[in-house]
């Protein structure tokens, strides 16, 4: 096929790429629904995509992959920078020169007989100043489908990079799906990256995670912006004024389904209403006001599917019920899907993620529960099906933010939602943010995992130079977004949830809104500021009495402890680690006497 573009560079990576692996033929993907539909059904015929009941389902598929190839391969990622140091101690490290020629070894000749698809992406809307180009090469049709959804590509993009424009360098490619030889590589310095051996989306989609976290946060700090593992959400108050946050949190901590917040009925009376701009990723940068702006870079979800129901997330049932790729869920007789914690009745039969008869009540050999889907089935659908969506989604300016939350999963220490004093002090509080493992992960119950701004995984370099970032960042801003640290999962001793959660969270980002406005004093303490219980509005809500009280509170005891851990963490970080976050933590030592 003859190249649709006079990109020099570009047509000459291609045929580069192309010695290596030799595909039978190369398809440059213009974006259009004829091809759409032509890819859908030659998945089909080899069984990549199975075409899922019509009626009930339109245009949706589900995937079932490799049982190997279920998850982001953390282990198998690298970040390939000329100095280890550079890659710091968060991140996994190889030599450049070494990672090429290990790739190159194992998809030498990969793509035999089959086709080596060309997708130009751009994440963010196209033509936006803020906007990045990628240009995907893949031999997977599920990839190929998929980059539709999350990222917007095709023909448009190639007219907009032109005969010269900079891109991302990403090439892609399943070999024989063997763990043993796959690796997620990242070239900051070459802005290139290269996965082998996953199908996986986090592994495989490389406009998200790779490109949109890793090397996007590089670029970043080399350009004077931000890449962050953040939702962004809109507030419209009762006055119509929409206020818009970014948030922060690990995995499993329930960023989708804030992003998609419908308001409880106690506050809908006064006319709140959510927008969802991103639920994954915010690219955030500083205005010509001075003000911190952010795009969602991405044009889809890719969301875990088990747990979402009516309840948990209303907005994400409405928007995987057309046009959506699931991944590794269950197919029930009459075609459709189902997960644990579906919405309706648990199927009698139906087949599990890896095609085998199931019923509910089986066991394994060990006794264990055998799950219809799997843990980490997803959904990719395009936000655009979000009843939430916000007008401002594909605007290239972005949106305002006012406040930053970062968040964890503690049992116990961190109050519901306390406010930091200033930038510095917010900078450490995401610098420290932790998620307890829970019962159902290997590991001890309660163990902590620091997870930097949840962006552990996903840092694209030394993560002291990171933190610099931030305060770097915040030097350079005249109106600051004010930080937050919330926590929905506070429990009594008995280990039950204290907070309900889900949309009645909108309670504690309306306090939120509140301090940002000046509206509302708050309690001073030596982890920051914490709201007096009476501004928070919890009517329609049965909390019982004394509730309230004990998810505010502040134990001195166990904020030592945890002071002191903190300081444990930083010394593995060199002398590149910002002075500012050091004198914040004797600063909270201090405090707490
Ligand atoms: C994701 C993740 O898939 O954070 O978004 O792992
Ligand atoms: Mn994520």
């Amino acid at each position: 096929m003859k190249a649709p573009t006079k990109h020099k560079k570009l047509i000459a990576w291609v045929n580069e790429m192309a010695k290596i692996c030799q595909p039978e033929k190369i398809v440059w993907i213009n974006g259009s629904e004829e091809e759409k539909k032509k890819l859908e059904e030659e998945a089909i015929s080899t069984g990549e995509l199975i075409r899922l009941n019509q009626k009930k389902l339109p245009g949706c598929f589900l995937h079932r992959s490799d049982p190997s190839d279920v998850a982001r391969s953390e282990k198998l990622t690298y970040i390939c920078t000329k100095r280890k140091n550079d890659a710091g101690p968060n991140n996994n490290w190889m030599e450049p020169k070494e990672a090429y020629k290990r790739a190159r070894e194992i998809f030498s000749g990969s793509m035999k007989g089959r086709t080596l698809y060309v997708i130009p992406f751009s994440m963010g809307p196209i033509g936006s100043e803020f906007s990045k180009i990628g240009v995907e090469l893949t031999d997977s049709i599920y990839v190929v489908l998929n980059m539709r959804i999350m990222s917007r590509i095709g023909q448009e993009v190639l007219d907009q990079l032109g005969t010269n424009g900079s891109f991302t360098k990403c090439m892609h490619g399943k070999a024989d799906l063997n763990p043993d030889k796959r690796l997620i590589l990242h070239f900051p310095e070459d802005n290139t990256i290269w996965s082998v051996g996953s199908g996986y989306g986090g592994n495989a989609l490389l406009g998200k995670k790779c490109l949109a976290l890793r090397i996007a946060s590089y670029l970043g700090k080399k350009e004077g912006w931000m890449a962050e593992h953040m939702l962004i959400l809109g507030i419209e108050k009762p006055s119509g004024q929409i206020q818009y946050i970014a948030a922060a949190f690990p995995s499993a901590c329930g960023k989708t389904n804030l992003a998609m917040l419908v308001p409880p009925e106690g506050l809908k009376r006064k006319g709140y209403r959510i927008w969802t701009v991103g639920d994954d990723i915010a690219w955030m940068r500083i205005d010509s006001d001075r003000g911190l702006w952010a795009v969602n870079p991405e044009a889809g979800f890719f969301g875990v599917v088990p747990g979402t129901n009516s309840k948990s997330n209303p907005n994400a049932v409405k928007a995987i019920q057309k046009n959506t790729i699931y991944t590794n869920v269950a197919l029930k007789p009459d075609m459709t899907v189902w997960w644990e914690g579906a919405d309706g009745e648990i199927p009698e039969e139906a087949l599990d993620w890896r095609g085998r008869p199931w019923k509910p009540g089986m066991v394994d050999e060990t006794g264990s529960p055998v799950r219809a889907a799997h843990p980490n089935s997803r959904f990719t659908a395009p936000i655009s099906q979000c009843p939430s969506i916000s007008f401002r989604l594909d605007q290239h300016h972005g949106v305002p933010i006012s406040a930053i939350l970062f968040g964890g999963r503690r049992a116990r220490l961190a109050p519901l939602v306390y406010e930091a004093f200033e930038w510095n002090h917010g900078v450490y509080m995401g610098s420290t943010v932790a998620s307890e493992k829970t019962a159902a992960a290997e590991g001890t119950l309660g163990e902590v995992r620091r997870d930097p701004m949840a962006m552990l995984p996903f840092c694209g370099y030394n993560m002291a130079d990171y933190f610099q970032h931030w305060v770097d960042m915040g030097n350079r801003l005249e109106k600051k977004p004010r930080i937050f640290h919330v926590n929905w999962f506070r429990t009594d001793k008995n280990g039950n949830f204290l907070w309900p959660g889900y949309g009645e969270n909108l309670r504690i980002l309306e306090w939120i809104l509140y301090r940002c406005e000046e509206k509302v004093e708050a309690v001073k303490t030596p982890i920051g500021y914490v709201p007096y219980p009476k501004d928070i509005d919890i009517t329609g809500l049965s909390l019982p009495k004394g509730t309230l009280q004990e998810l505010l509170s502040v134990n001195i005891h166990e904020w030592r402890q945890e002071q002191e851990d903190h300081e444990k963490y930083f010394k593995q970080f060199d002398s590149a680690f910002p002075h500012e976050l050091l004198k914040e933590c004797n600063s909270l030592k201090r405090r707490l006497g």
